[in-house]
Protein backbone atom coordinates (compact mmCIF):
# COMPACT_ATOMS: atom_id res chain seq x y z
CA UNK A 1 0.00 0.00 0.00
CA UNK A 2 2.59 2.39 1.13
CA UNK A 3 4.88 1.63 -2.15
CA UNK A 4 1.63 1.96 -4.01
CA UNK A 5 0.92 5.80 -2.58
CA UNK A 6 4.36 6.81 -3.23
CA UNK A 7 3.58 5.96 -6.73
CA UNK A 8 0.95 7.99 -7.13
CA UNK A 9 2.10 10.97 -5.39
CA UNK A 10 4.93 10.75 -7.81
CA UNK A 11 2.75 10.39 -10.90
CA UNK A 12 -0.17 13.09 -9.77
CA UNK A 13 2.17 15.73 -7.62
CA UNK A 14 3.37 17.81 -10.26
CA UNK A 15 0.04 17.91 -11.90
CA UNK A 16 -1.79 19.51 -8.64
CA UNK A 17 0.82 21.48 -7.00
CA UNK A 18 0.34 24.45 -9.31
CA UNK A 19 -3.37 24.54 -9.14
CA UNK A 20 -4.45 25.35 -5.24
CA UNK A 21 -2.82 25.73 -1.74
CA UNK A 22 -3.71 21.99 -0.59
CA UNK A 23 -2.57 19.99 -3.44
CA UNK A 24 0.33 18.65 -1.21
CA UNK A 25 -2.18 16.42 0.34
CA UNK A 26 -4.66 16.11 -2.20
CA UNK A 27 -2.70 13.16 -3.71
CA UNK A 28 -2.72 11.30 -0.55
CA UNK A 29 -6.78 11.85 -0.36
CA UNK A 30 -6.85 10.54 -3.98
CA UNK A 31 -4.36 7.52 -3.08
CA UNK A 32 -6.07 6.58 -0.50
CA UNK A 33 -9.64 6.74 -2.05
CA UNK A 34 -8.14 4.86 -4.84
CA UNK A 35 -6.75 2.08 -2.33
CA UNK A 36 -9.45 1.73 0.00
CA UNK A 37 -10.97 -1.57 -0.20
CA UNK A 38 -14.72 -2.15 0.07
CA UNK A 39 -17.28 -4.71 1.07
CA UNK A 40 -19.33 -4.88 -1.87
CA UNK A 41 -22.23 -7.40 0.04
CA UNK A 42 -22.76 -9.25 3.41
CA UNK A 43 -24.85 -12.12 3.55
CA UNK A 44 -26.15 -14.34 5.78
CA UNK A 45 -25.85 -17.74 3.68
CA UNK A 46 -26.71 -21.52 5.39
CA UNK A 47 -25.42 -24.33 4.49
CA UNK A 48 -27.72 -27.51 5.30
CA UNK A 49 -26.19 -30.19 2.65
CA UNK A 50 -29.39 -30.85 1.45
CA UNK A 51 -29.10 -27.90 -0.56
CA UNK A 52 -25.99 -28.99 -2.75
CA UNK A 53 -27.48 -32.60 -2.39
CA UNK A 54 -30.77 -31.40 -4.52
CA UNK A 55 -28.57 -29.46 -6.77
CA UNK A 56 -26.81 -32.13 -8.17
CA UNK A 57 -24.10 -30.89 -8.99
CA UNK A 58 -21.13 -33.40 -10.35
CA UNK A 59 -18.68 -33.09 -7.80
CA UNK A 60 -21.40 -34.44 -5.37
CA UNK A 61 -21.92 -38.50 -5.24
CA UNK A 62 -25.48 -38.77 -4.19
CA UNK A 63 -27.97 -38.22 -6.46
CA UNK A 64 -31.85 -36.27 -5.71
CA UNK A 65 -34.86 -35.79 -7.39
CA UNK A 66 -34.62 -31.73 -6.32
CA UNK A 67 -36.50 -30.46 -3.24
CA UNK A 68 -36.19 -27.49 -0.91
CA UNK A 69 -36.62 -25.03 -4.07
CA UNK A 70 -37.84 -22.26 -1.80
CA UNK A 71 -34.29 -22.10 -1.01
CA UNK A 72 -32.37 -22.83 -3.94
CA UNK A 73 -34.12 -20.22 -5.77
CA UNK A 74 -33.57 -18.19 -2.85
CA UNK A 75 -29.88 -18.21 -3.33
CA UNK A 76 -30.54 -17.96 -7.16
CA UNK A 77 -31.59 -14.54 -6.66
CA UNK A 78 -28.82 -13.96 -4.36
CA UNK A 79 -26.54 -14.98 -6.83
CA UNK A 80 -28.30 -13.00 -9.97
CA UNK A 81 -28.15 -9.35 -7.46
CA UNK A 82 -24.42 -9.90 -7.31
CA UNK A 83 -23.76 -10.62 -10.63
CA UNK A 84 -22.69 -7.53 -12.23
CA UNK A 85 -20.87 -6.60 -8.92
CA UNK A 86 -17.04 -6.55 -9.61
CA UNK A 87 -15.39 -8.33 -5.94
CA UNK A 88 -12.12 -9.97 -5.58
CA UNK A 89 -12.82 -12.46 -2.65
CA UNK A 90 -15.68 -14.19 -0.32
CA UNK A 91 -14.90 -13.95 3.70
CA UNK A 92 -16.50 -16.60 5.22
CA UNK A 93 -17.02 -17.94 8.65
CA UNK A 94 -18.14 -21.61 9.24
CA UNK A 95 -20.04 -22.58 12.71
CA UNK A 96 -19.04 -26.30 11.54
CA UNK A 97 -15.24 -25.61 11.73
CA UNK A 98 -15.20 -26.04 15.43
CA UNK A 99 -12.20 -25.13 17.39
CA UNK A 100 -11.97 -24.36 21.15
CA UNK A 101 -8.54 -22.56 21.17
CA UNK A 102 -9.21 -19.13 19.35
CA UNK A 103 -10.22 -18.23 15.89
CA UNK A 104 -8.36 -20.50 13.21
CA UNK A 105 -7.86 -19.77 9.16
CA UNK A 106 -7.15 -21.81 6.21
CA UNK A 107 -3.76 -20.56 5.92
CA UNK A 108 -2.53 -22.31 2.34
CA UNK A 109 -3.42 -21.14 -1.09
CA UNK A 110 -5.24 -24.28 -2.60
CA UNK A 111 -7.20 -27.07 -0.59
CA UNK A 112 -8.70 -30.43 -2.22
CA UNK A 113 -10.31 -33.32 -0.91
CA UNK A 114 -13.31 -35.46 0.09
CA UNK A 115 -15.50 -33.43 2.49
CA UNK A 116 -18.48 -35.67 3.99
CA UNK A 117 -21.20 -34.92 6.18
CA UNK A 118 -21.17 -36.36 9.24
CA UNK A 119 -24.73 -36.56 10.00
CA UNK A 120 -25.78 -36.48 6.17
CA UNK A 121 -23.06 -38.88 4.48
CA UNK A 122 -26.34 -40.49 2.59
CA UNK A 123 -26.45 -36.71 1.00
CA UNK A 124 -23.37 -35.11 1.16
CA UNK A 125 -19.77 -36.13 -0.46
CA UNK A 126 -18.58 -33.55 -2.27
CA UNK A 127 -15.51 -33.27 -4.11
CA UNK A 128 -14.05 -29.97 -3.90
CA UNK A 129 -11.56 -28.26 -5.04
CA UNK A 130 -10.68 -24.45 -3.67
CA UNK A 131 -8.52 -21.71 -3.32
CA UNK A 132 -7.73 -19.56 -0.76
CA UNK A 133 -6.68 -15.53 -0.77
CA UNK A 134 -3.70 -16.37 1.67
CA UNK A 135 -2.49 -12.40 1.86
CA UNK A 136 -5.86 -11.13 2.59
CA UNK A 137 -6.37 -14.33 5.21
CA UNK A 138 -2.62 -13.00 6.68
CA UNK A 139 -4.36 -9.33 6.93
CA UNK A 140 -6.88 -10.15 9.24
CA UNK A 141 -5.13 -13.06 11.36
CA UNK A 142 -2.53 -10.11 12.10
CA UNK A 143 -4.99 -7.60 12.80
CA UNK A 144 -6.91 -9.62 15.29
CA UNK A 145 -3.60 -10.89 16.65
CA UNK A 146 -3.21 -7.00 17.57
CA UNK A 147 -6.31 -6.64 19.08
CA UNK A 148 -5.75 -9.41 21.31
CA UNK A 149 -7.73 -12.00 19.92
CA UNK A 150 -6.28 -16.16 19.85
CA UNK A 151 -5.51 -17.01 16.12
CA UNK A 152 -3.86 -19.77 14.17
CA UNK A 153 -3.01 -20.10 10.69
CA UNK A 154 -3.98 -23.75 9.31
CA UNK A 155 -1.39 -25.21 7.31
CA UNK A 156 -1.87 -28.93 7.09
CA UNK A 157 -2.23 -29.51 3.38
CA UNK A 158 -4.46 -32.95 4.38
CA UNK A 159 -7.35 -31.25 6.50
CA UNK A 160 -10.45 -31.71 5.10
CA UNK A 161 -12.71 -28.30 4.77
CA UNK A 162 -15.80 -28.86 6.81
CA UNK A 163 -19.03 -29.23 4.89
CA UNK A 164 -20.57 -26.26 5.94
CA UNK A 165 -17.59 -23.73 4.07
CA UNK A 166 -17.82 -26.11 1.52
CA UNK A 167 -22.07 -25.87 0.66
CA UNK A 168 -22.10 -21.93 1.48
CA UNK A 169 -19.29 -21.84 -1.27
CA UNK A 170 -20.88 -23.66 -3.55
CA UNK A 171 -24.54 -22.32 -3.57
CA UNK A 172 -22.97 -18.74 -3.43
CA UNK A 173 -20.59 -19.48 -6.06
CA UNK A 174 -20.81 -23.05 -7.96
CA UNK A 175 -17.77 -22.14 -10.46
CA UNK A 176 -15.79 -21.55 -7.32
CA UNK A 177 -14.15 -18.64 -9.24
CA UNK A 178 -13.11 -16.48 -6.52
CA UNK A 179 -10.38 -17.44 -3.34
CA UNK A 180 -11.61 -17.42 0.05
CA UNK A 181 -10.86 -16.63 3.60
CA UNK A 182 -12.26 -19.13 5.55
CA UNK A 183 -12.76 -18.59 9.08
CA UNK A 184 -13.33 -20.68 11.89
CA UNK A 185 -15.67 -20.85 14.38
CA UNK A 186 -14.36 -20.07 18.44
CA UNK A 187 -16.77 -22.57 20.06
CA UNK A 188 -16.25 -19.46 23.06
CA UNK A 189 -20.20 -20.01 24.15
CA UNK A 190 -19.73 -23.19 24.78
CA UNK A 191 -16.59 -22.75 27.14
CA UNK A 192 -18.27 -19.40 28.65
CA UNK A 193 -22.02 -17.99 27.00
CA UNK A 194 -23.61 -16.15 24.35
CA UNK A 195 -22.24 -12.84 25.91
CA UNK A 196 -18.40 -13.86 25.89
CA UNK A 197 -18.96 -15.11 22.18
CA UNK A 198 -20.77 -12.52 20.80
CA UNK A 199 -17.96 -9.84 22.59
CA UNK A 200 -15.17 -11.88 21.08
CA UNK A 201 -17.23 -12.15 17.57
CA UNK A 202 -17.67 -8.21 17.10
CA UNK A 203 -14.34 -7.65 17.71
CA UNK A 204 -13.02 -9.92 15.23
CA UNK A 205 -15.61 -8.65 12.94
CA UNK A 206 -14.57 -4.97 13.38
CA UNK A 207 -10.61 -5.97 12.74
CA UNK A 208 -12.21 -8.32 9.66
CA UNK A 209 -13.78 -5.03 8.48
CA UNK A 210 -10.22 -2.73 8.89
CA UNK A 211 -8.26 -5.70 6.99
CA UNK A 212 -10.57 -5.39 3.89
CA UNK A 213 -10.41 -1.53 3.68
CA UNK A 214 -6.83 -0.90 4.66
CA UNK A 215 -6.04 -4.33 1.45
CA UNK A 216 -7.71 -2.22 -1.38
CA UNK A 217 -9.54 -5.55 -2.18
CA UNK A 218 -13.47 -5.87 -2.84
CA UNK A 219 -14.73 -8.66 -0.79
CA UNK A 220 -17.89 -10.40 0.00
CA UNK A 221 -18.01 -11.24 4.08
CA UNK A 222 -20.72 -14.61 4.54
CA UNK A 223 -21.78 -16.03 7.57
CA UNK A 224 -22.73 -19.51 6.85
CA UNK A 225 -25.45 -20.74 9.68
CA UNK A 226 -29.31 -21.51 9.91
CA UNK A 227 -31.80 -19.61 12.28
CA UNK A 228 -33.80 -21.89 14.37
CA UNK A 229 -31.72 -25.14 14.76
CA UNK A 230 -34.12 -27.43 16.04
CA UNK A 231 -34.14 -30.59 13.67
CA UNK A 232 -35.92 -33.34 13.36
CA UNK A 233 -34.65 -36.25 15.02
CA UNK A 234 -35.70 -39.14 12.33
CA UNK A 235 -35.15 -38.50 8.34
CA UNK A 236 -38.20 -39.10 5.95
CA UNK A 237 -37.22 -42.28 3.57
CA UNK A 238 -37.00 -40.00 0.89
CA UNK A 239 -35.06 -37.19 1.94
CA UNK A 240 -36.33 -34.60 -0.70
CA UNK A 241 -40.07 -35.97 -0.10
CA UNK A 242 -41.64 -32.17 0.87
CA UNK A 243 -44.66 -33.23 1.91
CA UNK A 244 -42.72 -33.79 4.88
CA UNK A 245 -40.91 -30.64 5.58
CA UNK A 246 -42.05 -28.06 7.79
CA UNK A 247 -40.59 -26.30 10.99
CA UNK A 248 -40.42 -28.44 14.22
CA UNK A 249 -42.64 -25.79 16.41
CA UNK A 250 -44.34 -22.54 16.59
CA UNK A 251 -42.17 -21.01 18.75
CA UNK A 252 -39.06 -21.73 16.29
CA UNK A 253 -40.96 -19.82 13.56
CA UNK A 254 -41.89 -17.05 15.72
CA UNK A 255 -38.33 -16.11 16.61
CA UNK A 256 -37.08 -16.59 13.13
CA UNK A 257 -39.89 -14.21 11.52
CA UNK A 258 -38.68 -11.77 14.09
CA UNK A 259 -35.07 -12.22 13.20
CA UNK A 260 -35.88 -11.58 9.72
CA UNK A 261 -38.04 -8.36 10.98
CA UNK A 262 -35.03 -7.24 11.92
CA UNK A 263 -32.80 -7.75 9.22
CA UNK A 264 -35.43 -5.69 6.34
CA UNK A 265 -35.75 -3.10 8.89
CA UNK A 266 -32.53 -2.17 9.30
CA UNK A 267 -32.26 -3.24 13.14
CA UNK A 268 -28.77 -4.95 13.57
CA UNK A 269 -28.36 -3.45 17.57
CA UNK A 270 -31.48 -5.43 17.83
CA UNK A 271 -30.19 -8.30 16.37
CA UNK A 272 -27.16 -7.82 18.57
CA UNK A 273 -29.46 -7.21 21.67
CA UNK A 274 -31.39 -10.13 21.58
CA UNK A 275 -28.53 -12.77 20.31
CA UNK A 276 -28.50 -14.55 24.02
CA UNK A 277 -32.19 -14.91 23.60
CA UNK A 278 -32.46 -16.08 20.55
CA UNK A 279 -29.37 -18.11 20.30
CA UNK A 280 -30.83 -20.33 23.50
CA UNK A 281 -34.29 -20.07 22.97
CA UNK A 282 -34.39 -21.17 19.63
CA UNK A 283 -30.92 -23.38 19.96
CA UNK A 284 -29.78 -21.20 17.05
CA UNK A 285 -27.08 -21.78 14.66
CA UNK A 286 -25.66 -18.32 15.64
CA UNK A 287 -24.07 -19.90 18.80
CA UNK A 288 -21.20 -20.34 16.39
CA UNK A 289 -20.76 -16.71 16.00
CA UNK A 290 -21.28 -16.01 12.47
CA UNK A 291 -24.14 -13.73 12.52
CA UNK A 292 -22.56 -11.66 15.13
CA UNK A 293 -19.56 -11.36 13.51
CA UNK A 294 -21.46 -10.62 9.92
CA UNK A 295 -22.99 -7.67 11.58
CA UNK A 296 -20.04 -6.47 13.47
CA UNK A 297 -18.25 -6.61 9.69
CA UNK A 298 -20.80 -4.39 8.29
CA UNK A 299 -20.63 -1.61 11.25
CA UNK A 300 -24.04 -2.83 12.64
CA UNK A 301 -26.30 -2.01 9.83
CA UNK A 302 -28.66 0.66 9.78
CA UNK A 303 -30.45 -0.20 6.02
CA UNK A 304 -32.63 -2.97 5.52
CA UNK A 305 -31.59 -6.05 4.25
CA UNK A 306 -32.88 -7.57 1.15
CA UNK A 307 -34.47 -11.01 2.01
CA UNK A 308 -33.71 -13.64 -1.14
CA UNK A 309 -35.23 -16.59 0.53
CA UNK A 310 -36.78 -18.76 3.70
CA UNK A 311 -37.49 -22.20 4.28
CA UNK A 312 -36.96 -25.24 6.64
CA UNK A 313 -34.28 -28.22 6.19
CA UNK A 314 -35.53 -31.05 8.16
CA UNK A 315 -37.41 -29.05 10.41
CA UNK A 316 -34.54 -26.16 11.07
CA UNK A 317 -34.89 -22.53 9.78
CA UNK A 318 -32.93 -20.51 7.15
CA UNK A 319 -32.75 -17.20 5.30
CA UNK A 320 -30.71 -16.22 2.82
CA UNK A 321 -30.21 -12.34 3.13
CA UNK A 322 -27.85 -9.81 1.90
CA UNK A 323 -26.91 -6.57 2.96
CA UNK A 324 -25.91 -4.58 0.03
CA UNK A 325 -23.44 -2.86 1.58
CA UNK A 326 -22.12 -0.99 -1.70
CA UNK A 327 -25.24 0.86 -1.91
CA UNK A 328 -24.52 2.43 1.69
CA UNK A 329 -20.55 2.94 1.65
CA UNK A 330 -20.71 6.52 2.54
CA UNK A 331 -23.31 5.34 5.79
CA UNK A 332 -20.24 3.74 7.29
CA UNK A 333 -16.65 4.23 6.46
O1 LIG B 1 -25.71 -28.13 9.25
C1 LIG B 1 -26.89 -28.33 9.08
C2 LIG B 1 -27.83 -27.29 9.42
N1 LIG B 1 -27.36 -26.27 9.88
C3 LIG B 1 -29.22 -27.40 9.29
C4 LIG B 1 -29.98 -28.43 8.86
C5 LIG B 1 -29.59 -29.69 8.43
C6 LIG B 1 -28.33 -30.14 8.33
O2 LIG B 1 -27.19 -29.51 8.56
FE1 LIG C 1 -25.24 -26.41 10.36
Amino acid sequence: MGQLVALFESWVSPHLHHLNADADIAPKRLACLMTQGEIVAGCLAPHPPHLVYAENPPQNEPVAEGGWEQLRWGYERLRESLKDVEYDAIVLLSPHWQTYVGTHFLGLPHFQSLSVDPVFPNLFRYHYDLNIDVDLTMKIHDKAAEAGLAVTMMENPDFRVDYGTITTGHMFNPEWDKPLVVISSNRSRDYYSVEVMQEMMIELGKVTREAILESGKKVVVLASNSLSHRHFTTESAIPEDMSKEHITSHAMHLWDMRMIEYFRTGQAQRILDEMPEFTEQAIAESDGGGLSWLLSTLDTPTYPATLHGYGTIIGTGNAIVEWPERNHTEDSQ
